[in-house]
């Protein structure tokens, strides 16, 4: 035998006494065809039909032009999948093999050679069937018959003797955005989304590991890790973790053993902004004499996280203490970042966390509609320190609490518990998004004309699943004080001045209630977990809508296709007269729409933060697109940052000062999220756009750990002499924590700006120093790169030197003067 063989002998010897061991069926050859068709077709799995129907050339890309409408038939057909695999006589020699299907999509029948396996009714749960007695050597052929989720869905909501809202979206356990929402297309999908493999083993497996943290216990109790073992044949066995090497006994069936841990020398998970996301590795192996029959990895943080409420003169605080500390909440929501999820990739997740740690977040909310994240999102949350208020997928419509559907949540919850729970990322499990605001004041019993017992039902029917069954299931996974389950967000509508003084707050007085942006200095709540403004994407997304050669026009169809919200442009065009003016030309309409809601959402961040510690939490809707479109987002479908992110950054930035107009002064605030005393020698710099000083004073001294304080107020009749809106108050200090701020006095259309000659000079082949003689506002550099600031101000005389992702030959550059000149 030569070397190689020797070795690869020695290997499939190891694999075998291994005994455990999992086939991926997804990377097998598979097909897929419309049940009514003969032919059939190549598919992709983990993926969707509509995916699918594209590769082969069947429909046009649904982002594209107005063609989200030409692909609605595609969710009344229903669609068959299949593959045919074969098993070596060595893995079928095993006691157990089971099939695992991590996903479906979602009403669909699993057959193995013409057998029915199951039927399945739960994009959210896993699949996993015994599956030895059905398999062959040789060839099997694997079928999964989807049958179209929206009829199914129709048939359950006859059951009900009252119009659901939005029919019948709520009644299929199924990503709710797929049926459209007022961000994303309509897309309802079906497919094998996830991953499915075929596992192979003997006596017995390991089902979870889970880390359980003591928050109380001082001592090596702290962490110990329950082992959860199905037996099939009881017995001596041995389990390793890491290093620790117990011998256990085995009864038939479910066994769980318990293995403490010693925490001393380990340090602790910090969220962004407070120390390092520290992650231990840890390997559980169990074996049978001296074969290792199973192993699972797991990585774990050490961290506490409680959610206090304490009645107050107010009303009940609301904020987070991670690891005995308050920490103030800064962050965002999440959407699934595609229409079509199977296609996100481990790149993209990474991306979009790092973007939001970047920008001084430490907190993401995965939004009800959407789906429970990849374990791909999660890992990223964990590296990057940013911690997530888990949504489960419910949102804003009324949903039935029958018993097969409250059995089929159980299993989900259950499901997606398990596989989660171990991710020191997730800090609170909510039960929904905005179902009890749905039913106590959007009207739908009105419009649908619901009996007085109708109504009664659906409440009862809301109490059951949200503050029963689920809260129930999640604690009889979640035993440690990692289960802080929270049953809606918001807890009161906005429409109700509790949700200021109580709870958790999504304030929709701007945009939906068409408040102005000043609104919201005054509606802060103790905790904002969603409001939002829209901006246009990036031009370079705007361009992705078209298949063919873009036409940058507003009245373009497609361009109007990719706005979701019914009054969507109006809104915008309404803010813009009041703030900035409506420009004719698209690319600077596409920018200054940008920086309207960049505008009004720096408003609504600082008013949060100078309430600190009333206010101990701000959550904007929304971080990211699931695909090109006018939207809340701050980062578009392709991952461009919108003028948004760039505020949203500034405004999160650890020490930021602020300053509020009252009716007879300016007040400056000064906010820090440190945990140290800082030393602050504070220059305030009024100015004219030509950098003359106006006025000037400087204030040094200490400024308390982890506080919003009013360091200074400056009478309007001090500064009466002066023109105001000509003139910038730049307020910075040098000293400890470097910061700056310009704060402008009037609204941008009012501002008297005078033409800048901006100057862009070549420093490196991805590094641009940017000048101007006057003040500059709002420069905008455009070029298909990432800068590492743009939309930025630039006072008279300065320079700041701009790192680009990659080297371009030219980049433009424009400021607010050219589209306000007029
Ligand atoms: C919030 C969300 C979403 C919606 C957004 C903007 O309330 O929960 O349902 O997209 O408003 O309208």
């Amino acid at each position: 035998m030569n070397r190689t063989i020797l070795f690869a002998f020695l290997f499939m010897q190891n694999i075998l006494s291994a005994q455990f061991l999992q086939r991926n069926l997804s990377s097998e050859d598979w097909q897929f065809k419309n049940a009514k068709d003969q032919n059939w077709l190549p598919a992709k799995v983990p993926g969707t039909v509509h995916l699918d129907l594209m590769d082969n050339k069947i429909i046009p890309d649904p982002y594209k032009d107005e063609n989200e409408k030409k692909v609605q038939w595609i969710e009344n057909e229903n669609w068959d999948y299949q593959t045919v695999f074969t098993v070596s006589s060595q893995e079928l020699k095993h006691d157990n093999i089971d099939l695992v299907f991590n996903g479906l999509d979602t009403f669909s029948e699993i057959y193995l050679n013409g057998n029915l396996l199951k039927k399945t009714d739960n994009m959210f749960r896993k699949w996993s069937i015994p599956v030895k007695e059905y398999l062959k050597s040789d060839k099997n052929i694997l079928q999964v018959r989807f049958t179209s989720a929206v009829n199914a869905g129709k048939e359950l909501a006859k059951q009900v003797p009252f119009t659901m809202p939005e029919s019948p979206r709520s009644f299929v356990r199924k990503a709710q955005y797929q049926f459209g929402w007022d961000w994303g297309p309509r897309l309802v999908t079906a497919g094998i989304w996830k991953d499915v493999q075929l596992e192979f083993w003997n006596n017995a497996k390991i089902i979870t590991v889970k880390d359980i943290q003591n928050r109380s216990a001082k001592t090596a109790d702290h962490l110990h890790f329950d082992v959860e073992i199905y037996a099939q044949n009881a017995g001596d066995y041995t389990l390793d973790l890491n290093s620790i090497h117990q011998k256990i006994t085995l009864k038939k069936g479910i066994n769980t053993i318990t293995i403490p841990y010693d925490t001393s020398g380990m340090k602790l998970w910090q969220p962004n902004g407070r120390g390092d996301a520290n992650l231990y590795d840890f390997e559980v192996k169990l074996s049978k004499g001296q074969k290792n029959i199973d192993r699972k990895n797991v990585r774990i943080g050490l961290r506490t996280v409680e959610l206090v409420q304490e009645k107050d003169e107010k009303g009940k605080s609301f904020y987070f203490k991670v690891n005995g500390q308050p920490l103030y909440i800064k962050g965002t929501n999440w959407i699934p970042g595609d229409s079509f999820s199977p296609r996100m990739t481990k790149e993209k997740y990474r991306k979009l966390i790092k973007d939001t740690k970047d920008a001084n977040m430490n907190m993401i909310r995965v939004w009800g509609g959407g789906i429970y994240e990849d374990d791909e999102f999660y890992k990223a949350c964990d590296e990057n320190g940013i911690l997530v208020w888990q949504d489960f997928m419910f949102a804003g419509s009324f949903y039935p609490a029958d018993e097969a559907f409250l059995n089929n949540v159980k299993e989900e919850v259950k499901d997606q518990v398990t596989r989660l729970q171990n991710h020191p990322s997730i800090a609170l499990w909510c039960g929904n998004n905005e179902i009890d605001e749905a039913i106590v004041n959007w009207g739908y019993q009105k419009q649908f004309n619901y009996s007085k017992n109708d109504s009664l039902q659906v409440w009862k029917d809301y109490k059951k699943l949200f503050h029963e069954v689920i809260p129930k299931t999640l604690a009889e996974n979640l035993k440690s004080d990692k289960n802080i389950y929270w049953p809606s967000s918001p807890s009161i509508g906005w429409g109700h001045k509790e949700s200021l003084t109580e709870g958790d707050s999504h304030y929709w007085g701007v945009w939906w209630g068409e408040q102005p942006f000043e609104i919201y200095n005054e509606k802060v709540g103790r905790f904002m977990s969603e409001y939002g403004f829209q901006g246009t994407p990036t031009i370079q997304t705007t361009k992705t809508m078209f298949s063919g050669a873009p036409d940058l026009n507003l009245q373009n169809p497609t361009v109007k296709a990719h706005e979701k919200h019914v009054r969507g442009w109006d809104i915008i065009n309404e803010y813009l007269k009041r703030d900035y003016k409506i420009p004719t030309d698209f690319v600077q309409y596409n920018y200054v729409s940008q920086l309207l809601q960049a505008r009004g959402m720096q408003i609504a961040i600082e008013a949060h933060r100078r309430a600190k510690p009333y206010n101990m939490g701000t959550l904007y809707w929304q971080l990211n697109d699931c695909w090109p479109v006018v939207s809340w987002s701050s980062i578009d479908y392709s991952g461009n940052w919108k003028a948004f992110h760039y505020q949203a950054k500034r405004s999160f930035e650890p020490v930021l000062t602020s300053v509020a107009e009252t009716e007879k002064n300016y007040d400056i605030y000064l906010i820090s999220d440190l945990l140290k005393q800082l030393k602050t020698d504070i220059q305030f710099e009024l100015m004219d756009f030509t950098g003359k000083i106006l006025w000037k004073a400087s204030q040094s001294g200490l400024v308390n750990a982890d506080v919003s304080e009013k360091i200074r107020s400056i009478s309007k009749t001090e500064w009466a002499q002066f023109d105001l809106s000509k003139a910038v108050l730049k307020i910075s200090s040098e000293k400890d924590t470097k910061f700056e701020k310009l704060f402008f006095f009037n609204k941008p259309k009012d501002i008297k700006l005078s033409k800048p000659e901006i100057k862009i000079r070549k420093i490196s082949p991805a590094e641009i120093e940017i000048s101007t003689d006057v003040l500059a506002k709002d420069i905008y550099l455009i070029g298909d790169a990432h800068f590492s600031d743009n939309f930025f101000d630039l006072l008279p005389g300065t320079s700041k030197r701009i790192t680009l992702s990659k080297p371009l030959e030219n980049v433009e550059v424009i400021s607010l003067w050219d589209v306000m000149k007029n």
